[in-house]
């Protein structure tokens, strides 16, 4: 009773845009009162609609090169998983799949790579590549790019930024150093932070992201939130992780993706007018509903059948069934009293974000 009764202040101190702080943070994400975490959904979806109506935003991706130097524990793709079959599409494959996935009627097309060796000269010809499908995608449609090459030297965030890319996505996934160093292991903790903070600088707007799942506590994933915010990351996320076969963590137990649904609320109430995702790579379709319910704005990874591309928590999951499409999620967005907004209200929301943090304001933060 007293424990619904401090709920009930701190859900009102955000619904009256009051910012929240760490114990209030932490309070919220142990929630596990069936009755105390609809509450807590409800004033999730209350903020949202304030800033965001019923509009909805979906993002197309597109996972172009699955190769990957990296060996992070949690991740199907490190390098160490040699039961794993590999594609590197080439332009003609990505022009296809950039027409079909536009075509689709997403609002935004995330290009995605595994994670090259800084000083190759295959890094030099895959950053290449990159800048010039940023550079097709613009050419061909009104969409933004988000790209999402893992960390990249100054210079290509720089290039990627002025072939017209509008996000760059790299998560941190957690803010332990501890954590991290267990999981994107021989990575560099400073060096992911900083990429974000010169992407900013080089005038591109940033998400920031976190896993569920690997051995964080309460604290940390408080911790997180306070990092995702204090770096004013315009796109925040949390995703479930999935063990995966041929990887250290494959016999990990799979979690229920409830604590994700409770961080996806608490992300809303600590940062009301920031993107939010309902990632379809974790839950597929069936757990949609039920993240948009939480609080989430944007719907990601939404992809096209018969592409030959793969998804990254879940490979394979609803692609070629079509059950990942802006038209297989239509009538789960209404369910939800939601819709898909239309081009021009996200290409409006990006430029007001960009101009209230104009870039060389961020410059100041680079380190
Ligand atoms: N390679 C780039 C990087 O790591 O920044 C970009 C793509 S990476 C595959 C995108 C994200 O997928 C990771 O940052 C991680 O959050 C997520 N991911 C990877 N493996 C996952 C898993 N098994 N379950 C859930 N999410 C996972
Ligand atoms: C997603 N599978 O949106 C994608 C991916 C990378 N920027 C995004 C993790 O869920
Ligand atoms: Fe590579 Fe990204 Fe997977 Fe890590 S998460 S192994 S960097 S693809």
């Amino acid at each position: 009773m007293k424990k619904t009764k401090k709920l009930k202040d701190v859900l009102k101190r955000a619904l009256l845009n009051q910012s929240l702080g760490f114990e209030e943070i932490s309070f919220l994400l142990s929630q596990r009162d069936a009755g105390n975490i609809e509450l807590l959904f409800d004033a999730a979806r209350c903020v949202r609609n304030r800033f965001f109506g019923t509009r909805v935003f979906l993002y197309g991706f597109l996972y172009f090169n699955t190769d990957c130097c990296n060996d992070c524990t949690f991740c199907k793709y490190r390098t160490s998983n040699t039961t794993l079959r590999r594609y590197r599409k080439s332009s003609a494959e990505v022009q296809d799949a950039v027409s079909a996935i536009v075509e689709s009627g997403v609002h935004l097309v995330d290009l995605t790579m595994g994670e090259i060796s800084s000083n190759q000269h295959e890094a030099e010809i895959e950053y290449k590549r990159l800048s010039a499908f940023v550079r097709l995608v613009r050419k061909e449609s009104n969409v933004p790019v988000m790209v999402s090459p893992g960390v990249v030297p100054c210079s290509v965030l720089q290039e990627l930024a002025a072939a017209g890319a509008s996000w760059y996505a790299c998560y941190q996934e957690t803010y332990n150093r501890a954590l991290f160093s267990k999981t994107r292991i021989r990575q560099s903790f400073s060096a992911r932070v900083r990429a974000k903070r010169q992407a900013q600088a080089s005038g591109m707007l940033i998400e920031e992201g976190m896993l569920i799942g690997i051995g964080e506590t309460i604290d940390d994933l408080t911790e997180n939130i306070i990092a995702m915010r204090d770096l004013e990351a315009d796109q925040v996320r949390v995703m479930t992780f999935i063990p995966q076969k041929g990887t250290p963590m494959a016999r990990w137990e799979p979690q229920d993706h409830l604590q994700e649904l409770i961080t996806i609320a608490v992300l809303r109430l600590a940062m009301p007018d920031r993107l939010i995702p309902a990632s379809l790579d974790v839950g597929g379709l069936d757990g949609l509903q039920r993240r948009l319910n939480s609080g989430a704005n944007v719907v990601t990874s939404l992809m096209v059948p018969s592409q030959g591309l793969a998804g990254v928590a879940n490979q394979k999951l609803d692609i070629e069934q079509a059950r990942r499409t802006p038209d297989a999620i239509r009538p789960v967005l209404t369910s939800c009293g939601l819709e898909a907004a239309t081009l021009d209200e996200y290409r409006n929301w990006l430029s007001i974000r960009k101009e209230k943090y104009p870039a060389a304001l961020c410059a100041e933060k680079v380190a």
